[in-house]
Formats: C-alpha cells, sequence, structure tokens
C-alpha cells in the first residue's frame, strides 16, 4: 500500500473545497458549469482562490433528482477531470466505475461519496485499493424523497451514530481511517431546525475523531432562515457565516461554491 498522509495533514483546518457541479439541474449552479470548457476556467479559478481541493461532480443530489447513468456520470466528468489533472481534484460519486476511472485514471485524490458506502458494493474496495481519500455522508433517505417528511428523535446523535457505523464499515473494507473525513450531510433528509442543530452542535461530530466536511453553502436553510419559507438557495453572505461558525465548532473542511469569499473569512476566523 503506498504511504500517503493522513487527511488531516494534507487538508489542515480550515480547508476549502470548491464545488463543480457539472449538471443541467444542480440546485444553485445547475448549468453554469455545464460545458467542459466553463467547468474547467471556474476549476482553475477555485484553486487560485485558495481551494485546497475541488469537488467534481456529474450527479445532481438536489431534493426530488432522479439520479444518472455510469455512462452519463462519466460522459460529464470525464473531460473536466481530464481539463484539471494536475490541480487536487476530488470525485463527487456514490458509483464505483465513476470514481474508479477519476481516481486510477484521471488523478482525483479524494471520493466523496453522498451515500457512505450504501449505494454501490463495489465502491468501498475502489477506495480501499487506491490511494484517495474517503468522505462519508449522512443521509436519511434518498434524493428523491429525502425532504418529505424527515423526522429523528435526536438527529445530532443519530447522525453521529450513523457516521460511526459508516466508519467502522469503511475501516473493515480496507480503507484506512486516516484517509476518512465525516459530513452530516447539511440539507439530506432534514428540516432546517435539524440543520441548525447540527451546525450547532458540530463538536459532538468532531468528538468522533476524525476530520469533519460541511457543506452548507447556498443551501436553502440559509435562505429560509432569512425570510423565505419556500426559498431554494441562499445568499454567499449567509454561506459564509455559517461555514465560519461550522470552523469554530470544529469542522475541518468546508465544501463551498464562492471560493474567494469563504478563504478570506476562514484565514480570519483561523487567525482569530
Ligand atoms: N452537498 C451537495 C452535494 N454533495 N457532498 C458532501 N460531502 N457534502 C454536502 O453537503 C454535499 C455534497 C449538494 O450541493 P450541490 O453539489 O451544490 O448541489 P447538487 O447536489 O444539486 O449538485
Amino acid at each position: 500500500m503506498r504511504v500517503i498522509a493522513p487527511l488531516e495533514q494534507r487538508f489542515p483546518r480550515p480547508s476549502v473545497m470548491g464545488v463543480i457541479n457539472v449538471t443541467p439541474d444542480s440546485f444553485s449552479d445547475g448549468g453554469v458549469h455545464f460545458r467542459p470548457e466553463d467547468a474547467i476556467a471556474a476549476g482553475r479559478r477555485m484553486v487560485e482562490e485558495g481551494a485546497a481541493i475541488v469537488d467534481v461532480g456529474g450527479e445532481s443530489t438536489r431534493p426530488g433528482s432522479v439520479g444518472v447513468t455510469a455512462e452519463e456520470e462519466l460522459q460529464r466528468v470525464v473531460p473536466v477531470l481530464e481539463g484539471l489533472r494536475g490541480l487536487p481534484v476530488s470525485i463527487d460519486t456514490a458509483k464505483a466505475e465513476v470514481a474508479r476511472v477519476a481516481v486510477d485514471e484521471l488523478g482525483a485524490v479524494l471520493v466523496n461519496d453522498v451515500t457512505a458506502l450504501r449505494a454501490d458494493p463495489e465502491l468501498a474496495g475502489v477506495v480501499a485499493s487506491s490511494a484517495a481519500y474517503l468522505c462519508l455522508m449522512h443521509m436519511q433517505g434518498e434524493p428523491r424523497t429525502m425532504q418529505l417528511d424527515p423526522r429523528y428523535e435526536d438527529v445530532v446523535s443519530e447522525v453521529a451514530a450513523f457516521l460511526e457505523e459508516r466508519l467502522d464499515f469503511a475501516v473493515a473494507a480496507g480503507v484506512p481511517e486516516e484517509r476518512i473525513c465525516l459530513d452530516p450531510g447539511i440539507g439530506f433528509g432534514k428540516t432546517v431546525e435539524h440543520n441548525l442543530e447540527l451546525l450547532r452542535r458540530l463538536d459532538e461530530l468532531a468528538a468522533l475523531g476524525r476530520p469533519v466536511l460541511v457543506g452548507v453553502s447556498r443551501k436553502s436553510t440559509l435562505g429560509r432562515l432569512l425570510g423565505d419559507p419556500d426559498a431554494r438557495t441562499g445568499t454567499t453572505a449567509a454561506s459564509v457565516a455559517a461555514a465560519v461558525l461550522a470552523f469554530e465548532r470544529g469542522a475541518s473542511i468546508l465544501r463551498v461554491h464562492d471560493v474567494r469569499e469563504h478563504v478570506e473569512a476562514l484565514t480570519v476566523a483561523a487567525a482569530l
């Protein structure tokens, strides 16, 4: 097995992950980066602006979305990964075949799986046999139906128990623990109040002992907090506020659409 640095060394707190959705239908930037040349230019700019990694995804997981085939996902992400070769890139996928091509052939260094290795039984093996880092995210239900009626007794302890179980599963499948980070999955089968509770008590997830990744950027919870009950997105300013406080409560990696603003705010937050 190749020796690679523990995730916390490679991505020290706070690190910014820039989001590139190569999709026509993502909730906040759908269509913006659908042409490979636009996605590649955006990825390069994000790295120049200070992103530690750029997360490339070819399938939207927004509430109500139905998913695409591996062929379609590959058609979307391969040209972008080719164009970003040499830069730090992660692949946002739940499919083993997409992850394999991204990591083994196109240099992706992290697999970001919003299903936490539950969707594709082959994915754990692909990650284990590579030198890639892994993000395990919590989701209640599936994107098509997850926002219909999410319920928890205590959202924080349930998410923590889930992440601990998926961490054990990944390690048992051969992925070294020091390559894994955990993510509460803001907006994935959660009400506004569930999302806020997870962010307020993020220290309880950090206490699991692995770096925590948080993706709250532009999510509808932020727009709803600002007074629009039907908001589908949130503003950049609201995203930055949430990211800074998530960092203060223990988040290591912030997954964001507006890289420059987050890098500036987090640099100041870290200095304070
Ligand atoms: N959120 C989205 C997608 N992938 N991955 C992780 N680890 N954490 C997140 O919070 C997360 C994620 C949804 O946001 P986005 O990629 O902007 O939209 P879409 O899923 O519609 O493409």
